[in-house]
């Protein structure tokens, strides 16, 4: 059975057993807790608190020199990260409006105590932006101070893009730190389907059917705001930017969908998408050979859209009301941790703890998404790869009102015997 069936049958363990010990058995929650549930959940948790600041180092520093040289990025290049960052942008912001709207979080009379973890403080607002600027960034590291790391990643990240050869061999090592890191967080996520039961059980266990709704009430919101980027944003910016009709897109990338759903992975689903970019919607190869494998690894607007309304989501499991400058350092870390989120199945689930510690929020709320992520996980891979896909239409589109002629148009004439 493969790992997404693994978590889904843990869901609906968790979720049984959860609602049987809630209703009929409580008198044996707490032992049941205390040495199965909340043991199998902290082992889960503490291997994502493990890899999480060097998988947010490697990853980010990885991310920002895959841009390249800002100087040598060109037109094409400039468009291709203002499209990646503004949709970004835009789909966090829908993402955290509905959920402060919707408020998933405050379904029914949640005891926080039940969840038995301590908000962690909040840095202050001053110290959010001010501090931002590591003093010593190795002991940002060894505080987690996710900011500050995120900051010095992304100093590397830029240093390596301008430095290009003279620093290949550096490059080269932390590339393949991050392909290591890559490896942990498979072999972390081998034992989610224990974490999930683990979690999910504890905290139905604990608080019922208000679990239960909150989680697919947050669910909902998270599709709906999928859906919303999806359908206004990429066909808005495919009708009027790229200059294509959105319905005969989408039903050309239906294949490359399919596969973002079934492997929840951008990586896997690039050379579906790379092919019908390029030999369907006739994007010059140069184009969509940049533009697209940047995509997958740099730019995941479904992510970003998880992650916004999970952190909102947990602010309001744990009570905790966010400040304006803490909302806006929710969309940056989003941003930044969308960039860095890799592209494959549950890498935005962990990078959401780099959120969530950025505004200091307990690691311990994903207790309540953790299962229900693996479907969410189908549905915004399928947005991530779709809104590289409409980067490149728009590119491409915005190249050629320019005047510019490519001779590397896929010609399916030249196939034809
Ligand atoms: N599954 C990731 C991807 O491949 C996205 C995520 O984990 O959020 O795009």
């Amino acid at each position: 059975m493969n790992l997404a069936k693994k978590i889904l049958t843990a869901l609906a363990l968790g979720v049984i057993v959860g609602l049987i010990i809630n209703n009929f058995f409580p008198q044996y929650f707490e032992p049941l807790d205390g040495y199965l549930f909340t043991p199998l959940g902290t082992i889960f948790l503490n291997l994502i608190k493990m890899v999480i600041v060097p998988l947010v180092f490697f990853s980010i520093v990885s991310g920002v020199a895959n841009i390249g040289d800002p100087k040598k990025l060109g037109r094409i290049g400039a468009k291709t990260m203002l499209f990646f960052l503004l949709s970004t942008a835009i789909a966090i912001t829908i993402g955290i409006v509905l959920a402060l709207l919707i408020k998933p979080g405050m379904v029914g009379s949640f005891q926080t105590e039940n969840l038995s973890y301590e908000a962690t403080e909040a840095p202050p607002a001053s110290e959010t932006f001010l501090g931002i600027i590591p003093t010593n960034p190795i002991a940002a590291m060894a505080s987690g101070a996710m900011l500050q790391i995120i900051f010095f990643a992304v100093f590397i990240g830029y240093a390596i893009s301008v430095l290009g050869k003279k620093v290949e061999t550096v490059a080269k090592v932390l590339e393949q730190g991050n392909q290591i890191m890559m490896f942990l967080v498979n072999l972390v996520m081998k034992f989610a389907p224990y974490g999930t039961f683990g979690l999910i059980a504890s905290a139905i266990g604990s608080l019922g059917w208000n679990a239960l709704k909150a989680m697919l009430l947050y669910m909902l919101v998270v599709l709906l705001a999928l859906a919303i980027h999806f359908i206004f944003v990429y066909g808005g910016a495919l009708k009027f930017m790229a200059n294509r009709n959105p319905v005969t897109v989408i039903k050309a990338f239906l294949p490359a969908m399919a596969v973002s759903f079934s492997t929840s992975s951008s990586s896997a689903t690039l050379p579906v998408a790379m092919e019908i970019a390029q030999k369907k919607l006739r994007v010059p190869r140069s184009i969509s050979s940049f533009v697209q494998p940047l995509g997958a690894t740099i730019n995941m607007d479904g992510t970003a859209i998880m992650q916004g309304v999970a952190t909102i989501f947990i602010a309001q499991v744990f009570d905790v009301n966010l400040s304006l400058i803490e909302l806006v350092t929710v969309v940056l870390t989003a941003v930044l941790a969308s960039i860095g989120t890799a592209a494959v199945p549950g890498a935005g689930l962990i990078m959401l703890a780099m959120v969530l510690t950025a505004v200091g929020l307990p690691v311990e709320g994903i207790a309540l998404i953790i299962g229900i992520d693996r479907l969410l996980d189908m549905t915004r891979t399928m947005v991530n790869s779709t809104g590289d896909l409409t980067c490149t239409l728009y590119v491409t589109n915005s190249e050629q009102k320019k005047g510019e002629v490519f001779d590397d148009i896929y010609d399916d004439t030249s196939e034809k015997p």
